[in-house]
């Protein structure tokens, strides 16, 4: 496989301004995970204002965690505006399959906003593209495997995907990359995929094929996981042993740790 581009470096020179319009869950966590990454947070959900700060922003997240009528319609202002001025977005699509509201405001959303790639587990992403799966909450359960579910639901969305799980898929048009680095306890940890998803985009403004961002943010994000776990095996101390690791990590321990192969998707 020909040497790939991580540009953590690059993205943290630039300390790009993520504009989130992100779920209550997860909002403190998110802002500090991107600023210990490199990147710098900004959360605005206000229908009168999120136009004007996808414009400043170098990337723009859209998660429906917990989505209302109005969030909707601020997250499509803020997706055209962002593409208006080529800003890139990202989306992703919590709970989608758990309630129809979820499912029709996502698909919305990827109907009137053009979208750089949605991340999301594998449930999400097959209710997204319409392939029949259980979803409880914001946890999906899937009986098909994330690498079927992601064929299948690219060839529906024509979207870059990145599915997130045991093993992550990202695929898009030319190719698949799986990835195995990790731990399962970031699935313990509230926030971890909806921050995942923030610094994707903050990698998606140095490197702008949103597969090749996705695989160096991802392979950074859980190799950073994989230093945390070796200093606390708690959720408690986890969390914040794994914010430390997202400042910590670096190219070289990336390129040492990373599991990764690539095959041609056509
Ligand atoms: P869910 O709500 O199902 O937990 P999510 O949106 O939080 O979904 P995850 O799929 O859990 O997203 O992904 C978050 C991060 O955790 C990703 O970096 C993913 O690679 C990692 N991850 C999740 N499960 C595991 C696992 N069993 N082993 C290793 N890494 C994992
Ligand atoms: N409920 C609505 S949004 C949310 C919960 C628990 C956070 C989901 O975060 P993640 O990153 O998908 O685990
Ligand atoms: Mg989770
Ligand atoms: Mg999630």
């Amino acid at each position: 496989m020909k040497e790939l581009e991580i540009n953590i470096e690059e993205m943290r020179q630039k300390q790009p301004l993520i504009h989130n319009i992100t779920n209550q869950v997860v909002m403190n966590f998110t802002a500090n995970g991107l600023y210990a990454m490199g990147a710098a947070p900004v959360m605005a959900h206000a229908k009168e204002e999120v136009a004007d700060m996808a414009q400043i922003a170098d990337a723009v997240v859209l998660n429906i965690g917990t989505l209302t009528k109005e969030q909707v319609e601020a997250m499509i202002i803020a997706g055209k505006s962002a593409n208006e001025k080529g800003v890139p977005v990202v989306l992703d699509p919590v709970g989608v399959g758990a309630t129809k509201f979820r499912t029709d405001s996502a698909r919305q959303i990827i109907k009137e906003v053009d979208v750089s790639l949605i991340r999301g587990n594998a449930g999400e992403i097959a209710s997204l593209a319409d392939i029949e799966v259980k979803v409880r909450g914001v946890e999906g359960n899937a009986a098909l495997t994330p690498y079927a579910i992601a064929k299948e639901a690219f060839g529906k969305l024509n979207i870059p995907l990145a599915i997130t799980g045991e093993e992550d898929v990202v695929i898009d048009k030319h190719n698949l990359y799986r990835l195995r680095n990790g731990n399962p306890i970031l699935a313990k940890v509230t926030g971890t995929g909806c921050l995942l998803t923030a610094i994707i985009a903050s990698f998606l403004t140095v490197q702008k094929n949103p597969i090749k961002a996705a695989v160096g943010a991802i392979s950074s994000y859980n190799i950073a996981a994989e230093m945390a776990f070796t200093k606390s095996q708690l959720p408690g101390g986890f969390q914040v042993a794994f914010l430390d690791a997202l400042y910590e990590i670096n190219e070289k321990k990336i390129r040492d740790g990373m599991i990764v192969e690539c095959e041609d998707n056509n």
